[in-house]
């Protein structure tokens, strides 16, 4: 692997001189929107570019809804306890400690509200982990400290690391996107069905994209999946999200969006840089 890794490498730099610094093969998608990013100071998520992620979204605000409608509701039985059955408003207190019909009813609506919960959320979770027939698959290795990626059906892999902020200069990127942005992105066609077959290499890391409603841990001596239909091109990044040592923090996930076109285009010449 090593050895392979040192070659892909060499064979990478190799082409980067050929062609000149920045006409790699990840330069077809360049001039592509940011789109799944963190904004600063901004509150909520990403915007949705995927069904999984709006039906996650919808989720949210049905949950909101619940826990807003119950947290009014036991803060009003508190408030009205303080007022009226306090010492001052009510001296002489009832000495009853059992009501059977008040216990069978706080025990049943909580059941019910779970159930009506679970109603809504379990199919959102069968429609993530229920992997269709992928139109590409990926499988998405974690190394310690840096994602390897392989397109099982074509050939082609290549490892992603962190740009460095002297690195960020001239990529295409700006300061802005520090901790986000890698050398190589994930690049998928817009619409198309990508399932992602992960593991680990070392230890537990995860892969997540926020915009698309994904993320799935990457278990050594496991392939776990996760598939995902991007609907906007776009950049979108994610980060490493199992603690996973020191350089955890230095793992970010790009994903670039693009048109089956460019797609084709930028497939082609991974071939010939990356090709395995
Ligand atoms: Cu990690």
């Amino acid at each position: 692997m090593r050895l392979k890794t040192i070659a892909t490498s060499l064979w990478t730099s190799a082409g980067l001189i050929l062609a000149g610094v920045g006409a790699n093969a990840q330069d077809v998608a360049q001039d592509l929107e940011i789109v799944g990013a963190p904004t600063d100071g901004l509150m909520g998520f990403q915007p949705a570019a995927t069904e999984l992620a709006r039906d996650v979204h919808w989720l949210d605000d049905l949950l909101l809804i619940i826990i807003t409608a119950i947290t009014l509701f036991v803060t009003g039985l508190l408030i009205w306890v303080m007022v009226r059955y306090n010492h001052k408003s009510n001296p002489t207190p009832k000495t009853f400690t059992h009501n059977s019909p008040l216990e069978v009813a706080w025990t049943i609506i909580p059941v019910v509200i779970l159930v009506f919960i679970g109603a809504f959320s379990l199919p959102v979770l069968f429609k993530q982990q229920e992997i269709p027939t992928g139109d590409i698959t990926i499988k998405v290795t974690g190394y310690q400290w840096y994602w390897g990626y392989e397109y099982v059906d074509d050939g082609v892999a290549f490892e992603s690391y962190m740009l460095q902020r002297d690195e960020l200069e001239g990529s295409g990127y700006t300061q802005a996107e520090y901790r986000l942005a890698t050398d190589t992105a994930v690049v998928v066609p817009i619409g198309a069905t990508v399932v992602m077959q992960l593991t680990g290499a070392d230890v537990i890391h995860s892969w997540t994209i926020p915009a698309f409603g994904v993320k799935q841990d990457a278990v050594p001596g496991r392939l776990s999946q996760l598939w995902f239909a991007a609907e906007r091109e776009g950049i979108y990044f994610g980060q490493c999200s199992e603690l996973c040592g020191k350089d955890h923090a230095y793992m970010p996930i790009t994903v670039k969006v693009v048109s089956q076109e460019t797609y084709d285009k930028w497939l082609a010449e991974a071939k010939e840089l990356h090709g395995v």
